[in-house]
């Protein structure tokens, strides 16, 4: 790998790349292959491949108790799972959610016409501000949903006492938040229900999965009808429902995947930790801080370009994509400047100061089973060289 020593040796200036392959934001952590096709050979054996079977309900069984929660429902990925459990409880009219998110957070309402309205974050932890959601509040208003963003918990006990001041249904987006805690409670317990993704990638994936948690068992019965047509019994529909089901193949993955969870938490945060050394001290670059005396999976680095910077945050994203780092502007520009929202709504960011300053500052960087200490570190000499010249 070639080591940069100086501006000179940056690609924009002409010289080859700092990476030969591409380092990205986003590759799988991928478990054993030989595990896998031992799984791959019973599903061919069995000729079960989907609808419920063997390999989905113990992938269930172990989520729910790695979550210590009663029910794991799981769908084929996390964006239906999100708008099978925004039906199951009902939400209707406006439904509050951050535009600091992947879009599909607030798709999943919009694909159902229910009415995403956006509230501001907090600009330290780049989850919802309880006090900017108050303000949100209408008399069509049926539900929040709180997103774990980086797999930092949301101000779930705020949360849900405005919730319950109001009488609203409260659910999270914990597609960032596997294996995460709440003040040492694991995510999965909060609200009516919490979504996790396991889209290829995230901490932990299935190819493409997720699935929704919860302790309410009348919840996730009629979720499991929902992702199933319906179905109870081979002949009798007794719900209305959509195709949600989660595949053997997937199910395989992720038992496989599993194993392997605590050996990506300790990359990660060795990745996390070679990051905060080499951002240290440069000016105007700051590193999302985890909290750590909660289980954070550090799947996603996340460093904010501030004022103080000498470069803005496009142009470093430009010199990082010229040295092959495909960092990522995650979630710029917000779900309220994305279609319909902006078009539906074009004054929301006049209520949304912390999301815009957010959203213009994030840069995600490379981490993962598939990067090395030393990439970290080249990564971080590529930043320092273009803020130190
Ligand atoms: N809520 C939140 C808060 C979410 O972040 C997401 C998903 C959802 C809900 C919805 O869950 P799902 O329905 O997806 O289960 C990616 C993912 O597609 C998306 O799942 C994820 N959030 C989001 C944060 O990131 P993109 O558009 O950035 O993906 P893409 O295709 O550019 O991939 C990112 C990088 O990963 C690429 O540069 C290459 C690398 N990659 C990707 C794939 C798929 C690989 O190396 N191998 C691969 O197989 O959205």
């Amino acid at each position: 790998m070639k080591k940069i020593s100086s501006l000179n040796d940056l690609a924009v200036n002409g010289a080859p790349p700092a990476f030969d392959e591409t380092q990205h934001v986003g590759r799988p952590n991928i478990g054993s292959k030989s595990e896998f096709i031992e799984y791959v050979d019973k599903i061919f054996d069995n000729r079960w491949l989907t609808n419920n079977g063997d390999l989905v309900r113990t992938l269930e069984q172990r989520i729910a108790d790695k979550h210590h929660v009663k029910n794991c429902v799981a769908m084929c990925n996390g964006t239906i799972a999100l708008e099978i459990a925004i039906r199951a409880l009902g939400l209707t009219g406006e439904v509050i959610i951050p535009s600091y998110t992947f879009i599909a957070t607030a798709h999943a309402l919009q694909w159902q016409e229910i009415t995403p309205v956006f509230a501001d974050i907090n600009p330290r932890t780049h989850c919802l501000d309880p006090d900017a959601v108050r303000k949100m509040i209408t008399p069509r208003t049926s539900g929040i949903i709180g997103v774990h963003l980086w797999g930092h918990a949301a101000p779930v006990d705020e949360l849900q006492q405005i919730a319950d001041e109001y009488d609203l249904k409260l659910m999270f987006d914990a597609a960032h938040a596997f294996n995460g805690t709440y003040q040492g409670t694991k995510i999965g317990n909060f609200g009516q229900a919490e979504v996790l993704s396991f889209h290829a990638t995230k901490f932990f994936n299935t190819f493409e999965g997720g699935a929704v948690l919860t302790n309410d068992d009348e919840l996730a019965e009629k979720m499991r009808l929902m992702r199933n047509f319906g179905f109870t019994g081979l002949d009798n529909v007794i719900h209305p429902g959509t195709n949600g089901k989660m595949i053997e193949i997937a199910a395989a993955m992720g038992l496989v995947n599993l194993e392997n969870v605590e050996n990506v938490v300790e990359i990660n945060k060795q990745h996390y930790e070679g990051y905060q050394k080499g951002l240290a001290g440069l000016a105007g670059i700051s590193l999302y801080q985890f909290d750590e005396n909660e289980h954070n999976n550090y799947q996603y680095i996340v460093m904010e370009v501030g004022p103080d910077c000498p470069i803005s945050r496009d142009e470093m994203v430009d010199v990082l994509h010229a040295e092959n780092v495909r960092a990522r502007k995650y979630f710029w520009p917000g779900c309220h400047n994305m279609h319909p929202y902006k078009q539906l709504f074009p004054h929301a960011g006049l209520l949304l100061p912390n999301t815009l300053t957010v959203a213009e500052r994030v840069i995600v960087l490379p981490t993962g089973t598939a990067m090395t200490e030393e990439a970290v570190e080249t990564v971080c000499k590529i930043i320092q060289t273009r803020i130190e010249v």
